[in-house]
This record gives C-alpha cells, structure tokens and sequence, in this order.
C-alpha cells in the first residue's frame, strides 16, 4: 500500500521541482517491452506440423475417388533412397479420377505447373516443357493400380502433387527431407 502512495506523491514531486524538465522526466519513465525477434536459423521454409510426423524413407501413399491423397505431409532422411508407392484405392474409371504422384523441386510454383500438366494428356500428364520442375513421378494409376518410385532427395521441401487435371488443388503435399 505504501508504494501506491508513494509513486503519484514522488511524480508530483518531481513535476514541481523540475518544472523546466517536465518533458525530459516523462519521456525516462517511458518503457518500451521489447520482444526479441524471431529469426529462423536460415531462410528455410518451415512446414507446420512437420514435428509429428514420423522419418522414415519408406512411404505408401493412396489416391480415392474422393480426389483426395491419405497423406500431405512425408519427412524422410535427405542423401538416402526414398521408396515411394502410391496405390489408387479408387473404382472410378481412369480416364475420370486418374491419380499419380509428381515430386517438383522445392520452389516450383504449383498453379503454373498444374495448368502446364493439364494440357499434357498425351503423356499422362507429365508435360515435356516443364521435366526439369520433376524430381520424380509414379505412373498414371486407374482404379485398383499401384506404382512404386525411388528417388533421393537433398535437404529441402519439395512440394508433390497430382497433375491429373483439376486434382492438384487438393492432391497436394510436401515432402520434408531433412
Ligand atoms: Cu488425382
């Protein structure tokens, strides 16, 4: 209680004998909390939730009728083989609800890849102009099928998705090599 009393008592205080200075006092009694920046050890993209998911260079992967991939988010052991098998556990016809599974580079910008594989039906999808964009890719898989892929990766994040058309936007993921 005596400190309650004592601060506005002290400020007055101050403000009467130091009427000259009042600016100069108020601006000292001025504190700003200061926050410490949060500063990533690189500029390396950080993927949420990356923390829960278990390492492991062994993955298999589905692709439904539903348009949907039963996992987004792959962390595996970078300069080692990654064995990679995607099952279409789907029943509608290939030509409706086709499904792969592409690996880009990290960094590749998704809507202009998927517009790009779009219009590559002629090679199910891979499109030739943008083959330097591919780390790796499975087959194109109708209802039933099954493909596997090995590849290595580095240290990175390597977005991958489905190019069949109009399925990226869902059918999309990351692989974290680490
Ligand atoms: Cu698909």
């Amino acid at each position: 209680m005596k400190k309650l009393f004592l601060a506005p008592a002290l400020a007055l205080a101050i403000g009467i004998s130091s009427c000259g200075n009042n600016a100069e006092k108020k601006e000292e009694t001025t504190t700003t909390e200061s926050t410490p920046a949060e500063t990533p050890a690189a500029a390396e993209e950080t993927v949420p939730g990356i923390e829960n998911v278990t390492l492991s260079n062994t993955w298999t992967v589905e692709g439904n009728d539903q348009m949907q991939y039963n996992i987004n988010l792959i962390r595996v052991k970078a300069g080692e083989p990654v064995e990679l098998t995607l099952n279409n556990v789907g029943k509608m016809p290939k030509e409706a609800m086709g499904h792969n599974f592409v690996v880009l580079k990290p960094g590749v910008d998704i809507p202009t890849f998927g517009g790009e594989a779009a219009s590559a039906a002629d090679n199910e999808y891979i499109p030739k102009s943008a083959l330097t964009s591919i780390v790796a890719h499975t087959k194109l898989l109708g209802p039933g099928e099954s493909d596997k892929i090995t590849f290595t990766l580095e240290k990175g994040v390597y977005p991958y998705l489905c190019s069949f058309p109009g399925h990226f936007g869902i059918m999309q993921g990351k692989i974290v090599a680490e």
